[in-house]
């Protein structure tokens, strides 16, 4: 019994994460010109924070559903294998819920609220991503640079229920932004990378509809991992479908200095706010994992453009 016993304790280097989320109704930015949006989000920011666990890691997860709040809010880690009825139940105003759940496989995953209705409450901003860090590190090469890309459609009426089911999205964002990384646009931003670097992209597909067909323009995708597990390794693609609800990690080795955007190839979506610049600089600064979370505005501005100024 025993040895029974050792077996079926934690490995020694598998840690306990508490991590506590609060469901906030609240405007968030979701351009360079200020534009407001009445959002539902997790911790007051769209998308939600980035959660990162080793794989084996334990995570003790509170929901709090502050009495301020007017609609139930729940929440689903895709990175979770435990029961939908019991966890991942929509609470009330007013009330908190907690759940456990062992990171058991590597990779990146959705998160999301699941109240009714679900399309709305992601929608309206409640969504997320965890990255569980495989266990054995030298699974996959080291990534010289990483970030976090979530692209979500954004509907301009946030109580248009049915326009959402009718999947008439007014605009594609990465990171709760159209065109949040498009230095040509007012107030945009961008990533950075050194020539030479491998930069590792962590990207999921919040949706809540469409599908992405996510596109390296002037690279080709090094390597993709489908959900971010390394045991699923793609070489040399060039565009890679996610699925609303999915996720893949994507390596890019930037051969030379320049701009690469990301997009995705879906093009009434990638024309419609989801372009993100990846500028390739030996100058290049550190950036954190989520750039700009919550959008920094610098410039008021009346109308977005894609355009260049000349
Ligand atoms: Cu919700």
């Amino acid at each position: 019994m025993l040895v029974g016993l050792i077996i079926s304790s934690p490995p020694a280097f598998a840690k306990t994460h508490e991590v506590s989320m609060t469901a906030v109704e609240t405007d968030v930015i979701i351009d360079g010109s200020g534009e407001k949006y009445a959002a539902w989000t997790f911790n007051g920011q769209m998308p939600g924070p980035v959660v990162r666990v080793n794989e084996g890691d334990t995570v003790k997860f509170t929901l709090s559903n502050p009495a301020t709040n007017k609609f139930p809010h729940a929440m689903d880690f895709h990175a979770a294998e435990i029961d939908f009825l019991k966890n991942y139940r929509a609470i009330n105003a007013g009330e908190t819920i907690d759940y456990t759940f062992v990171a058991k496989k590597p990779g990146i995953f959705f998160y999301h609220c699941g109240a009714p209705p679900m399309i709305q409450h992601i929608a309206r901003g409640m969504f997320g991503a965890i990255i569980v860090d495989p266990k054995n590190n030298k699974a996959w090469p080291k990534a010289d640079r990483e970030y976090v890309l979530i692209q979500s459609e954004h509907f301009k009426n946030p109580d248009d229920v049915q326009g959402m089911f009718d999947r008439k999205f007014d605009g594609i964002m990465f990171n709760g932004g159209i065109f949040k990384y498009h230095p040509f646009v007012t107030g945009g931003g961008k990533l950075d990378a050194k020539p030479g670097e491998r930069v590792r992209i962590y990207f999921v597909n919040a949706g809540p509809n469409e599908f992405s067909a996510f596109h390296p323009i002037g690279e080709i995708w090094d390597n993709v991992y489908e959900s971010g597990n390394p045991a699923n390794k793609l070489t040399g693609v060039q565009t890679y479908v996610v699925g609303p609800g999915s996720a893949a990690t994507f390596d890019v080795v930037v051969e030379s200095a320049g701009a690469y955007p990301l997009v995705t190839h879906s093009l009434t979506g990638a024309l419609r706010g989801a372009i993100a610049v990846l500028l390739a600089s030996p100058d290049a600064k550190p950036q954190p994992l989520m750039p700009m979370v919550p959008w920094k505005v610098s410039t008021p501005q009346t109308e977005i453009t894609p355009v260049p100024v000349q």
